[in-house]
């Protein structure tokens, strides 16, 4: 992931290390390149426009210019300047006061959600009687009961399921926490099911649910490959159901980084974990500096 901007940023840098003393005019043909490099890994172009200005004021007039090592000095103010751009501030995953802690999953179909579910429960699980409960919610497509139950299976957590037929969402839901309290469970995540499109149907339905359950997280699973329609769906579920993080899933396939660097910036919603696979422990938790220091 990122391999092709960080490249290309890279690239830019080395110029202007080989420079020595650096004039404005350097600075800003270098910012330029920066740009086009932002906007070419499908950053959001307000996003990119507002951190070259940022980088460009910091580099202007300042001793950047005169001091020892210019060249360095702004990769240094570029490496801040992406850190606050991918940092909302908090970016952890609260329990709060009351056991079990509810972490409801939403998105779109095929986003993710059912392995993300898998992967949170085992970044969760602290062993026997501190398992991660798992609820099948998802009640319209056939199989995600049995896509659950099988990761479940598989990784020796438990998974709560209701007849599809003769249940609703909110009471597979309802019963699942009580299941959870029962086995005293410190967490239990709810996967729920997805649709192509964000929809009226489906944001009445995740609302609904959020409000008679109240979730201590609600957190959306995007695909980081859907770029800024990843962005434009966040946007959406924060702005009609409300969400506490993001988790931007398949990092690790050739998303060209545009949808993580410009997500928080335009939805003000925390990334707390990337997915950076298909197997259950492909999941990082969430750096703003770490990421921006391997950019
Ligand atoms: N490479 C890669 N594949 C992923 C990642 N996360 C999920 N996938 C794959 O994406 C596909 C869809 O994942 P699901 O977890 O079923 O998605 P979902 O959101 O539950 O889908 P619906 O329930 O149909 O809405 C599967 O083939 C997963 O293996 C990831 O981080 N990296
Ligand atoms: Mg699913």
């Amino acid at each position: 992931m990122f391999d092709s901007l960080s490249n290309k940023l890279g690239s830019v840098f080395q110029k202007l290390s080989n420079r020595g003393r650096l004039t404005d005019k350097d600075i800003d043909e270098a910012l330029k390149e920066v740009r086009v490099a932002l906007l070419e890994a499908d950053v959001n172009f307000k996003v990119a426009r507002e951190f070259v200005a940022k980088v460009k004021e910091r580099c202007m007039g300042s001793e950047v210019l005169q001091g020892l090592n210019p060249g360095q000095q702004v990769v240094k103010i570029v490496n801040e300047e992406l850190t606050e751009v991918l940092d909302a501030g908090d970016h952890q995953l609260h329990h709060g006061t009351q056991s079990p802690a509810v972490l409801m999953l939403v998105g779109l179909q095929g986003s993710g959600k059912t392995t993300t579910a898998a992967k949170l429960a085992l970044h969760l699980d602290r062993g026997p009687g501190q398992k991660t409960l798992m609820v099948a919610a998802d009640l319209r497509r056939p199989a995600a009961i049995d896509q659950l139950q099988a990761l479940g299976a598989q990784l020796d957590l438990p998974v709560y399921s209701e007849d599809p037929a003769s249940t609703t969402v909110l009471n597979v839901t309802k019963n699942g926490i009580k299941e959870a309290a029962k086995q005293g469970c410190p967490w239990v995540i709810i996967d729920t099911g997805g649709r192509l499109q964000i929809d009226d149907e489906l944001m009445a339905e995740l609302t609904d649910l959020k409000k008679a359950i109240n979730p201590q997280e609600t957190i959306l699973v995007v695909d980081a490959m859907t770029g800024q329609d990843a962005v434009n769906a966040a946007g959406e579920f924060n702005k009609r159901v409300g969400l506490t993080g993001l988790i931007l899933s398949k990092l690790d396939g050739d998303a060209r980084g545009g949808a993580a660097l410009s997500i928080t910036s335009v939805t003000g919603v925390p990334i707390k974990f990337m997915g950076v696979g298909e197997k259950s422990d492909a999941l990082e938790p969430f750096y703003p500096d770490r990421l921006a220091s391997r950019i």
